[in-house]
């Protein structure tokens, strides 16, 4: 799989998001520092949300094959500014969390995402693992077997899932 690097304000999901795509089992831990599993690059939200970290943050981009920018579907603002994805000589993909709250407003983070100029979208809910077998399938490289195309389920990630 291309490394990812996962970015986004606090309670965005990239923790959630990092066990779904690892197959764990979901906990709930907040993030203190910058976790190097081998294929994900988890941030802390703090990173988004301090001038000081910025620069920090800039530095592992760039041990990542590819960004990812999260914004939950309840966010009420978006911290990404408009046009950044350029700054990261990386493609940049967007991914929608919590997409099945009751408060979400799917358009509206959509939209933000776009305005930050991420190249394609991904729409999941990262607890039942709906939505995340397109960013497998994304990041998949060519020796890559994913674990549908061998029968297996992979933490209840389905293969045949629309969203
Ligand atoms: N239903 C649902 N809940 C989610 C989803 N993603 C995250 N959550 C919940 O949102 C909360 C915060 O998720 P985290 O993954 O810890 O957020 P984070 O971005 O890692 O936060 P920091 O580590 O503080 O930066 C947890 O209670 C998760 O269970 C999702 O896609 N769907
Ligand atoms: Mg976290």
């Amino acid at each position: 799989m291309k490394k990812i690097i996962l970015i986004g304000r606090s309670e965005s999901g990239k923790t959630t998001l990092t066990q779904a795509l690892k197959g764990e089992k979901i906990q709930y831990h907040k993030t203190q520092y910058t976790n190097h599993y081998d294929v994900i690059i988890d941030t802390p939200g703090e990173y988004l949300q301090t001038k000081n970290l910025g620069a920090a943050l800039a530095m592992y981009t760039y041990e990542a094959r590819v960004v990812g920018l999260l914004i939950s579907a309840t966010e009420p603002y978006s911290l990404f500014p408009p046009c950044i994805t350029p700054m990261a000589n990386r493609p940049v993909i967007g991914i929608i969390t919590k997409i099945n709250d009751e408060g979400a407003n799917i358009a509206q983070a959509e939209n933000w995402l776009k305005l930050a100029g991420c190249e394609e979208i991904f729409k999941v809910d990262s607890v039942t693992g709906e939505g995340v077998f397109k960013i497998f399938e994304y990041l998949k490289e060519e020796d890559d077997s994913l674990p549908w195309e061998k029968g297996d389920d992979l933490n209840g990630i389905e293969r045949n899932d629309e969203n």
